[in-house]
């Protein structure tokens, strides 16, 4: 803690998340099993009594000074609605919060597909439970920040982004039920079997809110609705066979991930990570053919880190860029991480950045 002229100032952090697998599930009711990264966005917060919002970040670049009653769909624009909105949030939902002045002064890599923005998001909404006393459970922060996400950015993300950066724990990949919230710490640490997972940043950036990304959703929700159920959770295959053309393969794709989320988790359980690589290459094919959100620079990372040594390797988040995981074997880390390098710059393409992922506490209190 510091004090700056009259005012207490702490400071609070959330981490960026890769997901091992459950990718594109979070919208239709499936599974998904994300882990927290080392890697966390830091902000400085202290109460303001005049109900005004101001925020300033050295890395996104520019801030704002708003009213609170000012913030709400679309205002205030650019990446400090993901702040705003969270207050948002909680005030619409009944809870006394008030103005606040905040900082960023660290941030998850931007727009790498490493869920900078849900990090951002649980920063702030630990920072407001404290300084407000509001004392909420996890999951009701996290809703607050996914409304701040879907209503105040307008980016039509599901939950699981938020629920992995104020619900995992160090060690653990995070199991949940996007159908009724449920959570289960899933022991992982991929060193003690002489493992790690390579984060691989392909420096292409997408917005989620830009389209794609909600007609993946819509397609999805076209999908359940023909088939007259309420999400693709409990379809089979053989449920998917009249869909039209255009939403079979989609279809098909939530269906199969939801099927091989059981399938790691259950590998997990049986202390057999080593054996999970064909279930992270079958999701990136699934991804890249039926649900069409890789991009070749991410098809690219993935082939040639399986072809330096990785057990498997999947595009991981939203996808359109961003960044893909690989399992690796200790000693391949240097093969697999110069194969990347090298694949890049013979293709003329960007430098990727190459890190070891952690698996790490969630959101909290760092002062
Ligand atoms: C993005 C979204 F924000 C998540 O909700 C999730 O849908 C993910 O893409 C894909 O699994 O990170």
């Amino acid at each position: 803690m510091s004090t700056h002229g009259w005012c207490r100032v702490s400071r609070w952090s959330a981490p960026g998340r890769v997901n091992l697998i459950g990718e594109h599930v979070d919208y239709a009711q499936g599974l998904c099993l994300p882990f927290a990264l080392a890697e966390r966005t830091v902000v400085e917060a202290a109460v303001r009594s005049d109900g005004r919002f101001t925020a300033r970040s050295d890395a996104e670049g520019g801030g704002v000074d708003l009213a609170l009653d000012d913030v709400g769909p679309g205002s205030p624009a650019g990446w400090a609605g993901y702040a705003a909105g969270v207050l948002w949030a909680l005030r619409d939902a009944g809870h006394p919060v008030g103005g606040m002045d905040l900082t960023v002064t660290a941030t998850v890599p931007l727009g790498a597909g490493l869920s900078s923005s849900a990090a951002l998001e649980c920063a702030v909404a630990v920072a407001a439970d404290e300084l407000f006393g509001l004392g909420l459970p996890r999951d009701e922060l996290a809703r607050a920040c996914v409304r701040a996400e879907n209503e105040v950015v307008g980016a039509a993300t599901g939950g699981m982004d938020q629920a992995a950066a104020l619900l995992c724990t160090a060690g653990h990949a995070l199991l949940l039920d996007t159908r009724d919230g449920s959570t289960r710490q899933v022991p992982f640490a991929p060193a003690d079997d002489g493992l790690a997972v390579l984060v691989i940043d392909t420096r292409v950036r997408h917005d989620l809110a830009d389209g794609q990304y909600g007609a993946r959703r819509a397609a999805v929700e076209k999908a359940s609705a023909a088939l007259g159920m309420p999400s693709l959770r409990d379809a089979t295959p053989a449920d998917l066979e009249g869909l039209d053309a255009d939403l079979l393969p989609r279809a098909r794709h939530i269906v199969s991930e939801i099927a091989r989320v059981g399938e790691v988790v259950a590998l997990l359980d049986a202390g057999r990570l080593r054996d999970i690589g064909p279930l992270l290459d079958a999701s990136h094919a699934s991804l890249a053919r039926d649900y069409a959100v890789s991009c070749a620079e991410l098809d690219l990372a993935v082939q040639v880190a399986r072809d330096a040594g990785a057990l498997g390797a999947r595009m991981t988040g939203g996808g359109f860029g961003g960044s893909a995981i690989a399992l690796v074997p200790v000693e391949r880390i240097d093969a697999v991480t110069d194969a990347v390098r090298a694949a890049f710059a013979r293709a003329g393409l960007t430098a990727p950045e190459v890190r070891t992922a952690e698996p790490s506490a969630g959101a909290g209190r760092d002062d």
